[in-house]
């Protein structure tokens, strides 16, 4: 037995896209309690909530004008405390997402410190343009494209903002902020948290402003990803706020090497529990995630096994609300899409460390069918095809990649019935639903023996009735273009998983009793099917 964050599943809520009890097309937390009941019954006993906070929504509530207060959209304080209430009644805990990286620019103190006198000057990055003010201070350009600093008119001096513009970074050479952060936390945490999501936690001290060395994107991250200061704060957050309570914290790490990650969260270090890194996600792709590259297994493997192996523990994740659907990605849209999804059902529940499942990824959501840009929302996307075109990116090929990697993806409604408004909504959806929803709902599934959905219920269960599988060793076995074979060792129980990523049959050698397999085969004959997964116990 570990500790119950190391037992249990999570699930990712993305609250404006899940459910909508109001008709204004928009999720909500009334809409989240309605469902609680389907969330049990998934077999999951951690809810990841995105941001819920009070937030002008540049970035979909990831900037955040009041910690302290609930995006009217999605309901009020009072609704919040009784989803807390009701999660609890059924088992379930909850971490909320901790953004503070950067507040809103419409954040108090972000209007407060855009006066120099101001005692919030200090809360965040200010420094006088080079070349009389006309250019910025230093040549870094942001995760969203473009210069990291913006010009203010009212101090006449410019701001940092890894993000978006209206994303200013906090500045944590001033205790202040941190002082402030450790009352967010406290705040959450007597409210009834468990823990917290940390966006973006490895960049968050910049150790200086001096210019960044040539880089394709992101030029600057030298100065700022993984510093000594970072650790100081985490290490800070967790001797006088979180340990204080029985709770645990998911560290999302963006551009992080496994030697960084051990510094962030193996138990000893005593910063974060685990991390989230995108390295299994990027087999396929290049610069920053926007172009296309083959896809062959066994670099999946190499990936996995260095993670698996190098990591106490691990936070396991296919889906969340930055990456594309899973099953468009690394599985199949088409004719072999059920199997598929169960086979990366398969690979997800298999893994060492704690599962995360991003709403709609246990139904086999896929990505969405927009026609072109004029559907999409997220900023990111807009701004990356932006640059795509000034690059001389051909339209076409720029509209491909941004179908194949947009945000959005994962973020149109989640499908519940065949009803019209896919059971999200009554009205008109802020995103717009995809329309395979009446083949691919949550309905349909929950009734039907052998669906994507009661796949996942299984292996959750089986999962958690399985201490091997929980706590065993990884052992990468082999790989080829298309196939990966792994063991779970330890517990007394030796597992052997095998996945097969492409639609043809393949020959694979192995041994043992058939425990699970997505094709409901209970021998195994020496050959895999298209996309078939199987776990045996050797
Ligand atoms: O994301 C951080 C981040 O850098 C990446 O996920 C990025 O959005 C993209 O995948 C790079 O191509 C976190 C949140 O998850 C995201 O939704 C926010 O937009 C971002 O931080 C800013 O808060
Ligand atoms: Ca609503």
């Amino acid at each position: 037995m570990g500790k119950w964050w190391q037992e249990e599943v999570v699930y990712q809520i993305y609250p404006r896209s899940f459910q909508d009890s109001n008709g204004d097309g928009i999720g909500d937390i009334p809409g989240i309690i309605s469902r609680l009941d389907e969330i049990k019954a998934l077999g999951v006993g951690i809810i990841w909530l995105s941001p819920v906070y009070k937030s002008p929504d540049a970035d979909n509530g990831y900037d955040i004008s009041d910690y302290m207060d609930i995006n009217p959209k999605f309901g009020t304080m009072a609704d919040m405390e009784r989803l807390f209430k009701e999660a609890k009644a059924r088992g379930i805990r909850i971490i909320m997402d901790l953004v503070i990286n950067h507040t809103s620019d419409e954040h108090k103190w972000f209007q407060e410190s855009r006066d120099k006198d101001s005692p919030y000057r200090d809360y965040y990055i200010w420094r006088p343009g080079r070349m009389g003010g006309k250019l910025p201070p230093n040549n870094w350009t942001g995760f969203f494209m473009g210069s990291t600093w913006e010009y203010d008119e009212k101090s006449g001096e410019y701001y940092l903002h890894l993000f978006d513009k209206k994303q200013p970074d906090l500045n944590y050479h001033n205790p202040k902020v941190l002082n402030e952060v450790k009352e967010i936390l406290r705040f959450w945490l007597d409210k009834g948290a468990a823990g917290f999501r940390c966006d973006v936690i490895n960049v968050i001290y910049k150790t200086s402003l001096k210019d960044g060395k040539p880089a394709i994107a992101i030029r600057g991250l030298e100065h700022y990803k993984s510093q000594e200061g970072n650790h100081r704060i985490l290490k800070e957050l967790r001797k006088d706020v979180l340990s204080k309570y029985d709770c645990f914290t998911v560290g999302e790490t963006v551009m992080v090497d496994l030697d960084e990650a051990k510094m962030l969260c193996e138990p000893e270090r005593e910063e974060l529990d685990m991390v989230f890194y995108f390295d299994h996600l990027e087999v396929d792709r290049r610069v920053a995630r926007y172009v296309p590259k083959k896809f062959k297994a066994k670099k999946l493997l190499e990936v996995l096994a260095k993670w698996q192996r190098g990591l106490s523990w691990n936070a396991v994740y296919l889906e969340n609300h930055d990456q594309p659907r899973i099953v468009s990605h690394y599985g199949d849209e088409g004719k072999y899409w059920a199997r598929s999804a169960k086979m990366l059902a398969t690979l997800l529940l298999t893994l060492k460390g704690t599962p995360y499942i991003y709403q709609g990824q246990e139904i086999g959501m896929t990505n969405f069918d927009y026609p072109d840009m004029s559907s999409l929302d997220d900023v990111e996307s807009k701004n990356v095809y932006k640059l795509m075109r000034k690059l001389q990116i051909p339209a076409k090929t720029a509209w491909d990649w941004i179908r194949m990697s947009s945000r959005d993806n994962a973020r149109t409604p989640m499908q519940w019935s065949q009803e019209e408004g896919a059971g999200f909504t009554t009205g008109t959806p802020w995103l717009p639903i995809n329309g395979n929803y009446k083949e691919i709902n949550y309905q349909d599934q929950h009734e039907v023996n052998g669906s994507v959905y009661r796949f996942y219920q299984r292996m959750i269960a089986f999962r958690a009735g399985n201490e091997t599988l929980k706590y065993g060793e990884f052992v990468p076995l082999f790989g080829d273009d298309d196939t990966i074979v792994y063991a779970r060792e330890g517990g007394g129980e030796h597992l052997v998983v095998a996945l097969n990523f492409s639609p043809e049959q393949k020959e694979i050698p192995l041994e043992g009793e058939v425990l699970i397999s997505n094709t409901g085969r209970s021998e195994y004959d020496g050959k895999l099917g298209p996309y078939e997964s199987i776990v045996m116990r050797h």
